[in-house]
C-alpha cells in the first residue's frame, strides 16, 4: 500500500502528465493523421489511449527486466476468454490519474465519460470465466506476481446482442474495425503451428526409437500484447494472444500451377481459426474449428514459454521450478500431451522424467459441474487433427489404469468410469480426466462446488488422489469493479477509512461501526441515488424508457441459462403484477426488476425466455393500475461496460440458481461489494457471501443443493406445487394459456411444458413458494430505509474475502509456490 501512496505523490512526474495535452496533439497528428482542431472524439479518445499507453512502456520493460534478473518463476494463466472490457478508465484508475486526466481533457473541449463511451469493450470471453481471468491478472501485477496471461486475440468477440419485438438477434463484434490503440502487435515473432499429418517412428543415433509429426498443414501464430498495469503501476505485465496468420510456403504448388485462387483459399481458410470466439456459455459445440483453437492456443503458448525458459537454463529438467501453468477449465487441457510431446519427441526426454515434469507444472481449474458443459472430443477427431498427441494420450491412460488397477484391484467398473478414453457411445477423450490426471492440483472455485467435486464429479479421483482436489473461492478486482465503477462510493470510503481498502479489501471491515452512524448512513444512501439516477438515464437513452430513482432496483444480469432461473424472477414479477391488479390499491414496495443477459445463439429455450421477459415487461409496463409500482425491462447487449453501470445502481442482486449448480458466481460478489442484498439459494460463493455479511444481512431461500440432489434421486413432481398453490397456478396458466403472447397464443407453451411435462429440472416449481417469501421480506425491509441501508453498509463492509487479491494469493502459495517479487 506504501507503494501506492508514494506513487500519487508524484504521479504527475512519473507520468509526465505537463506533457499529456502536448502528446494527445501529437499523436492526433503522428498516429492518426487528424487535425487537432477537429472535434472528433473517437480521434481523441485514440490519441489519449496512445499518450497514456505509451506512459506505460517503460516501466513495463523494467518489470520484465526485474522478472529476468530475479530469475523469478512466473507463472502462465491460460485461458480461451479474457473478458477486460474498456482499457482507458482501467489504465487510468491503476495508473492514479483519474482526476489529472480528467482536468487535462477538459481543457481539449471533452469530458472524460463521453471519450471513455468511445472505446469499445474487448469482449473475448462468454461471461464469468473469461472476467474472473481478467481479474486475476489484475491481482497477479497489482501484487508482484510474475505472471502473464495467454489467450486467442478473435476477431469477432462476443456476439452484439439486440432485442428485436422481443426476441434477441445477434450480430457480430468486429470490435477492431477501427483499431484498438491498447495492442502491440509482434509483426517479427512467428510460431508455427502444426496440424493433421501422422506421427511415424524413426531410429536416433543411439539406436533409441523415436517419435516424430509429419506430413503436417502449418499455420503460424502472431502474438499480440496489451499490457495490463498493476494498482500504482510499481509492475506492469501483460496478456499475449495469439492470432493466426497463412504460413508462407503454404500450397506453394497451387501457386506454381496457376491456381492463385486456390492457394489464397488455404490462406483465407488457416487464418479462420482466431476469426470467433464460441458464444457458448457451458455448453460443448464439439466443431473441429474449436479444438484447432485450442491447439492453436496452447502450441503458441508452449513455444514461447520454453523460448523465454530457456533464455536463462540450459535442461529443461527445473522447469517446473521456473514455470507454472494454470488451466482455465479444461479448454487448454491438451496442453498437457503437446508438453509430453515437445519434452519426448523435440527435446529427447524419456516417458517418466518427462510426464513428472508435466505433473509438477500443470493445475487445473474446474469452473462447472454442468454434464453438458464437460469436454470430450471424438478419438477419431482429435487423432486426425493432432495424431501424435492421440498416440500419448493413450499411453498416459495406459500407465494411468495400471496405477488405478494396482490400488483397487477388481473394480473393472472404476476403471471405465476414471479412464481418459469413454468407450460407451464410441470413443472420446475426456478432457477433465486427463487435466486431472495430468496436473499436481485441482480446484473448485467456491467451497461447495469443490465439495461437490470431492464428493460427486470426481469422487473417483479424489479417492484414489486425497489430496489433489482443493477448492480457492473465486474473487474480484476491487479496482475496477468498486474503485472505477463506483466513484461515488469510493469516494465515500476513502473519505472515511482512507484509501487502503483498495489494495486490501479486508479494510472495508472498518465501515462496520459507520453502519450506526445516521450522518454516515445518509451519505452512503446519497451514493446509491446517484448511481440509480445515472443508471435511469443510461436506460432511457438505451431503451426509451423513463424508470423512477427513487423505486427498488432489482437486478439480475448474467448469461442466460435455465438454471441460473431467470423465468423464477418472471414468475415472482408476474405475481406482483396479479396482486395489484386484484387490489390496485394495496400498499406495495415501488419496484423496477432490470435484467440483462446473452443467451446462446442455439438456445432455444434460454431465447424464449428472453422474449417472456419483453413481454411481461409490455403488459407491466402498459397497464394504469401498475403505474409507479412496477416497472420492468430487459437491457440489450450486456456486457463489461454496461455491467458497470448496472452494478453500483443496484438495491437487490438476484443469484437464485437451483442449489448445486452455480459453480461460483462472480456477479454476486460485484453486487455485494457495490452495496446491493442479496436474494439467493444457497449455491456457489452465495453460501460464503452469507457466511461473510451474516446469515440477517442476506436473504436466503429454496432447496440446498442436498435436497436437489435427494429430491431428484426420490421422485420430484413439479405437479404438486402447482395443484397445491393458487397463486403459482395463477402465473402457470398465464404463461401456458397466452395471456403475454395474444397474437401467438402457444409461444410460451414450451416454457410452460418444461415444468409442468417434462420434469421440471431445475426445480422453479419447488422454490417459487419460499422464493416469494423471501421477496416479501425484501419489500418490508425496504420500507424502513435506515435498517435497509444499514445492511447495505454491512454487505460491502463485509466483502473482503472475495477480493481477487486474495483468490491470487491462495493460487500463489498453495499451488503455483510463487511469492510477491521485491519481498
Ligand atoms: N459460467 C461458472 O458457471 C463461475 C465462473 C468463474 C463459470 C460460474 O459460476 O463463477 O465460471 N463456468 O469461475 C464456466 O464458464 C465453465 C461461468 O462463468
Amino acid at each position: 500500500m506504501s507503494r501506492v501512496c508514494k506513487m500519487s505523490k508524484n504521479v504527475r512526474e512519473v507520468f509526465r502528465l505537463d506533457e499529456l495535452k502536448d502528446d494527445i496533439r501529437r499523436n492526433m497528428v503522428a498516429l492518426l493523421g487528424n487535425d487537432p482542431r477537429s472535434k472528433r472524439k473517437f480521434s481523441y479518445y485514440n490519441a489519449l489511449a496512445y499518450s497514456v499507453r505509451e506512459r506505460l512502456v517503460d516501466l513495463w520493460m523494467r518489470t520484465q527486466s526485474d522478472y529476468y534478473d530475479s530469475m523469478a518463476k512466473r507463472v502462465y494463466y491460460l485461458s480461451m476468454e479474457f473478458l477486460p472490457g474498456r482499457f482507458l478508465m482501467n489504465y487510468l484508475t491503476n495508473m492514479g490519474i483519474v482526476d489529472e486526466c480528467r482536468e487535462i481533457v477538459a481543457e481539449l473541449g471533452f469530458s472524460l465519460e463521453e471519450l471513455e463511451e468511445e472505446e469499445w469493450d474487448a469482449g473475448l470471453g462468454n461471461g464469468g470465466l473469461g472476467r474472473l481471468a481478467s481479474c486475476y491478472l489484475d491481482s497477479m501485477v497489482s501484487q508482484n506476481i510474475p505472471g502473464y496471461g495467454y489467450g486467442i486475440l478473435y476477431d469477432y468477440g462476443i456476439f452484439y446482442q439486440s432485442i428485436v419485438n422481443g426476441n434477441q438477434e445477434e450480430r457480430c463484434d468486429n470490435w477492431r474495425r477501427h483499431g484498438c490503440p491498447w495492442e502491440i502487435t509482434r509483426l517479427d515473432t512467428l510460431y508455427e503451428v502444426k496440424f493433421y499429418g501422422r506421427s511415424e517412428t524413426y531410429y536416433d543415433s543411439d539406436g533409441n526409437v523415436r517419435f516424430r509429426w509429419v506430413d503436417t498443414e502449418n499455420v503460424m501464430a502472431m502474438p499480440c500484447d496489451i499490457l495490463i498495469p498493476g494498482y500504482g503501476c510499481s509492475h506492469v505485465s501483460n496478456m499475449r494472444l495469439w492470432t493466426a496468420q497463412s504460413s508462407r510456403e503454404f500450397n506453394l504448388s497451387d501457386f506454381n500451377r496457376g491456381d492463385y485462387i486456390g492457394a489464397m483459399h488455404g490462406k483465407v481458410m488457416s487464418e479462420n481459426i482466431t476469426k470467433v470466439l464460441y458464444p457458448n456459455d457451458q455448453f460443448l459445440q464439439g466443431m473441429e474449428l474449436r479444438l484447432k483453437q485450442q491447439y492453436f492456443l496452447v502450441s503458441a503458448t508452449f513455444q514461447d514459454i520454453l523460448r523465454r525458459y530457456l533464455k536463462q537454463h540450459t535442461s529443461l529438467a527445473a522447469l517446473p521450478e521456473a514455470v507454472a501453468v494454470q488451466l482455465n477449465d479444461t479448454h487448454p487441457a491438451i496442453a498437457i500431451p503437446e508438453l509430453m510431446r515437445l519434452l519426448m519427441d523435440v527435446y529427447g526426454m524419456g516417458w517418466d522424467v518427462a510426464w513428472d515434469i508435466c505433473t509438477r507444472t500443470f493445475a487445473y481449474t474446474n469452473h462447472t459441474v454442468l454434464p453438458e458443459a464437460l469436454e470430450t472430443w471424438p478419438v477419431d477427431l482429435l487423432g486426425r487433427l493432432l495424431p501424435r498427441h492421440m498416440q500419448i494420450i493413450y499411453e498416459i491412460n495406459r500407465r494411468f489404469l495400471e496405477g488405478v488397477a494396482a490400488t483397487f484391484p477388481g473394480d473393472t467398473e472404476r476403471l471405465s468410469r476414471m479412464s481418459v478414453i469413454q468407450e460407451e457411445g464410441g470413443q472420446r477423450v475426456r478432457m477433465a480426466n486427463l487435466a486431472i490426471v495430468g496436473s499436481h492440483t485441482v480446484n473448485g472455485v467456491a467451497a461447495l462446488h469443490s465439495n461437490i467435486l470431492q464428493t460427486g464429479l470426481f469422487r473417483d479421483f479424489h479417492e484414489y488422489y486425497p489430496r489433489k482436489i482443493r477448492n480457492v473461492t473465486n474473487g474480484v478486482t476491487p479496482r475496477r469493479w468498486l474503485m472505477q465503477c463506483n466513484p461515488a462510493l469510493s469516494r465515500l470510503i476513502t473519505q472515511s477509512i482512507g484509501p487502503e481498502w483498495c489494495c486490501n479489501l479486508e479494510k472495508l471491515r472498518e465501515l462496520v461501526p459507520l453502519a450506526e452512524d445516521s450522518a454516515f448512513r445518509d451519505a452512503w444512501a446519497r451514493a446509491k441515488l446517484e448511481n440509480k439516477r445515472l443508471l435511469s438515464r443510461y436506460v432511457l437513452r438505451k431503451v426509451q424508457m423513463g424508470i423512477n430513482p427513487n423505486t427498488l432496483f432489482d437486478m439480475q444480469f448474467k448469461r442466460m441459462h435455465e438454471y441460473k432461473r431467470q423465468l423464477l424472477n418472471v414468475m415472482h414479477v408476474i405475481s406482483l403484477f396479479n396482486r395489484i391488479k386484484d387490489n390496485p390499491s394495496a400498499d406495495i414496495t415501488p419496484r423496477t426488476v432490470l435484467f440483462g443477459g446473452k443467451a446462446a445463439p442455439g438456445y432455444y429455450q434460454a431465447k424464449l425466455i428472453i422474449r417472456l421477459i419483453n413481454e411481461v415487461a409490455r403488459v407491466v409496463n402498459a397497464d394504469a393500475d401498475v403505474a409507479g409500482r412496477l416497472r420492468v425491462a430487459f437491457l440489450p447487449n450486456y456486457c463489461i461496460s454496461q455491467a458497470e453501470k448496472v452494478v453500483p445502481a443496484a438495491d437487490l442482486s438476484e443469484q437464485i440458481s437451483t442449489a448445486g449448480m452455480e459453480a461460483s458466481g462472480t456477479g454476486n460478489m460485484k453486487f455485494a461489494l457495490n452495496g446491493a442484498l442479496t436474494i439467493g439459494t444457497l449455491d456457489g460463493a452465495n453460501v460464503e457471501i452469507m457466511e461473510e455479511v451474516g446469515a440477517e444481512n442476506i436473504f436466503i431461500f429454496g432447496l440446498k443443493a442436498h435436497e436437489v440432489a435427494e429430491k431428484r434421486r426420490s421422485g420430484y413432481n413439479p405437479r404438486e406445487f402447482y395443484e397445491n398453490d393458487a397463486e403459482l397456478r395463477r402465473v402457470m396458466d398465464m404463461i401456458g394459456s397466452g395471456f403475454f403472447s395474444p397474437d401467438e397464443r402457444g409461444l410460451f407453451s414450451p416454457v410452460y411444458d418444461s415444468l409442468m411435462h417434462h420434469g421440471d429440472y431445475y426445480m422453479l416449481m419447488a422454490d417459487y413458494r419460499p422464493y416469494m417469501e423471501a421477496q416479501a421480506a425484501v419489500d418490508a425491509l425496504y420500507l424502513d430505509q435506515d435498517q435497509w441501508v444499514r445492511k447495505s453498509i454491512l454487505n460491502a463492509a463485509n466483502m473482503g474475502k472475495f477480493s481477487s487479491d486474495r483468490s491470487v494469493m491462495e493460487y500463489a502459495r498453495g499451488i503455483w509456490h510463487v511469492e510477491p517479487l521485491g519481498k
